[in-house]
């Protein structure tokens, strides 16, 4: 597909900051949006401020738009009725907006924590039973099941990033075989825009590190090879104090957030 007008949502976010520049260079329009500041348009884009949970808000900020990349919503595990807006609400609105507005193609911010209950000791492919490990691992469940059923029913294509730990570094251990770094995030967003055919695809989103958890065969068809891996970090994080490996932080894939809750 070529893009006319692409929407970036969470574009004042970590990673939205990160895909911004590059996405300029991908459509004729590139459309930003946040809760938070966007700082001013630059070169073709068009700047929306949007509470992704009110709904007349996303149909308007969903006109013309033709592909999506959806990184907005609560990025941790947070009370119930805090997700439950921006990650819920949120992507029905989204998605139903897409149906009426005949958006191609959506890139969807999933995680690892829909399957963050797996132990270590598993490697998973993509059909592997989903296991969240939080609320939040619910709500990006929710956003794979609302996809899925989007593509089923309405031929909306969906790619859903269930990524690791993107940030500038791994911050421990478990980040080692998490990481997946910022240039690998953007070809991973941007052969998940402009592969051929996505149909309805689920993609562990970590770079080429020594360790994985996670097998990509089923998402073949976006044709994503990461070029990085954590050996330049590994020295430094295996020189920090041992853990307990007893624990359920450090037993489960998704690490720490197993553990959190409950909130009331
Ligand atoms: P972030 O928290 O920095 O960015 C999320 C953005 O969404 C923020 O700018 C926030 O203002 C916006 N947002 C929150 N509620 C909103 C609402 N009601 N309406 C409109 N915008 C709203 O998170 P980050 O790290 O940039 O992550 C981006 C996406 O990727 C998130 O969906 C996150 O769940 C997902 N992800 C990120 C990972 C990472 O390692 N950075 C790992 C796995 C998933
Ligand atoms: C996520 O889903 C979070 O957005 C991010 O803050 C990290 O905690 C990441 O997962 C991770 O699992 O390391």
């Amino acid at each position: 597909p070529k893009y006319e007008r692409l929407l970036l949502t969470g574009a004042a976010g970590m990673l939205g900051q990160v895909l911004r520049p590059a996405m300029r260079t991908w459509a004729t329009h590139l459309r930003v949006s946040d809760i938070e500041p966007l700082g001013p348009a630059v070169g073709n884009e068009e700047c929306v401020t949007c509470d992704l949970a009110d709904e007349g808000a996303v149909r308007v900020l969903m006109d013309g738009v033709d592909g999506v990349v959806h990184m907005g919503g609560i990025s941790v595990d947070k009370p119930w009725r805090t997700i439950v807006g921006p990650n819920i609400e949120g992507v029905y609105n989204l998605y139903e907006s897409a149906r009426i507005q005949g958006t191609k193609r959506i890139v969807f911010a999933s995680s690892n924590h829909a399957i963050g209950f797996r132990k270590r000791t598993e490697r998973i492919d993509a059909d592997d039973p989903v296991r969240p490990d939080s609320l939040y691992g619910v709500s990006k469940v929710f956003g794979e099941a609302m996809s899925r059923f989007y593509f089923d029913r309405y031929g909306i294509e969906s790619v859903c990033l269930r990524i690791g730990s993107s940030l500038p570094e791994p911050k421990d251990r478990r980040m080692l075989v998490t990481y997946l770094s910022f240039d690998d995030l953007i070809t991973l967003v941007q052969r998940s825009l402009f592969a051929e055919k996505a149909d309805h695809t689920i993609v562990f989103g970590a770079s080429a590190n020594r360790d994985s958890w996670w097998d990509n065969s089923k998402a073949a068809n976006l044709g994503w090879t990461p070029k990085d891996n954590t050996e330049p970090f590994r020295a430094k994080k295996e020189a920090e104090p041992p853990v307990d490996s007893t624990k359920p932080e450090h037993i489960h894939q998704g690490g720490v957030y197993v553990t959190f809750g409950p909130y009331e």
